[in-house]
């Protein structure tokens, strides 16, 4: 029972300024001594070095930052796999979800087969074609399996992260025209937040608990704070109506808990600038319990 901190204060992937303050927030809201109670042995690797959005240039609008966001997640993979190699569950705390591009590849590389549940308001599928704003938060689901910008899907080495059977995107309502076309495309699963409604949480994670299982060697769980409603978790840079709710979040992170899959887990795009009093930090910590086998009694 060990789990290893790492914080990624990348910004670079989004629009708005803040998310990069989302690891201090986390931390801030009592996270190590939340997983130490449960009885785990928690070691904080600290943040990641990343360069500030005013020292750099955007060279490519339709890829913004590119050449900065893949040198992070180039260093971020190697990490991650040596984490888990050293047996701790890594716990990774963003940060924008462009990190998730190194993380997975880490995660990838370290199992060989590897599962992934995919949370988010959004799709996370574009390209640099098919993206209205260039942000590679909005691309890195899609780059993981193989779609988009050669040095992007090449990160840490192989092309294609996990099979798209293994591949659960739970709570979507925000997709982009172009970007629906290619996720059908690609064959990945898909659970709309109508189908939350419709089948319920508990079903839903059944269904994509298997899938990420099938055949695999773990589950990289993949936490974008958007996807719950924003009247409960307003720290997000690009909040969305109508998103799950607080117990159903929490009853998504227990299955995962149950499932005893869970290898490597990240929560991404909290911003303590647009947040209330610290509690979309604090949701993420409770989740992050959650998800790590916190039981009630
Ligand atoms: N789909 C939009 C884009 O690609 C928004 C992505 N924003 C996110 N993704 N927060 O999780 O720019
Ligand atoms: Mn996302
Ligand atoms: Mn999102
Ligand atoms: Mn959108």
């Amino acid at each position: 029972m060990k789990v290893k901190v790492l914080g990624i204060p990348v910004d670079l992937g989004a629009n708005r300024r803040g998310v990069d303050m989302g690891c201090s927030a986390i931390r801030y809201a009592n996270l190590q001594n939340g997983l130490e109670k449960i009885g785990y042995h928690v070691e904080d690797y600290g943040n990641l070095y990343v360069p500030n959005a005013e020292k750099i240039k955007i060279k490519k609008t339709s890829l913004k930052y590119a050449e900065e966001i893949i040198e992070v997640c180039e260093r971020t993979a190697p990490l991650i796999s040596k984490f888990m190699e050293e047996g701790f569950i890594p716990l990774i705390l963003g940060g924008d979800h462009s990190i998730s591009i190194g993380t997975i590849a880490g995660c990838s590389n370290a199992l060989g087969d590897v599962g992934i549940i995919w949370f988010d308001a959004h799709g996370d599928f574009n390209t640099e074609e098919t993206s209205p704003s260039g942000n590679i938060h909005g691309m890195s689901l899609g780059a993981s399996l193989g779609y988009g910008d050669e040095m992007l899907v090449k990160v840490g080495g192989k092309k294609g992260k996990a099979r798209p059977e293994n591949v659960a995107l739970i709570g979507v309502r925000d997709i982009d025209p172009k970007e629906a076309e290619l996720i059908k495309e690609s064959g990945i699963n898909v659970f709309t937040i109508e189908q939350i409604d419709f089948m319920g949480m508990r079903e839903i994670m059944e269904l994509a608990i298997n899938i990420a299982s099938n055949g695999t060697k773990g589950i990289h769980v993949s936490f974008d704070m958007d996807v719950i409603d924003p009247s409960v978790a307003p720290g997000v840079g690009t909040p969305v109506q109508g998103g799950i709710s607080y117990r159903e979040a929490h009853l998504a992170m227990e299955m995962v808990a149950n499932s005893k899959m869970l290898k490597c887990l990240e929560f991404v795009e909290v911003n303590p600038i647009l947040d209330n009093k610290n509690r979309t930090a604090e949701l993420a910590v409770s989740l992050a319990c959650s998800a790590l086998g916190k039981k009630i009694i």
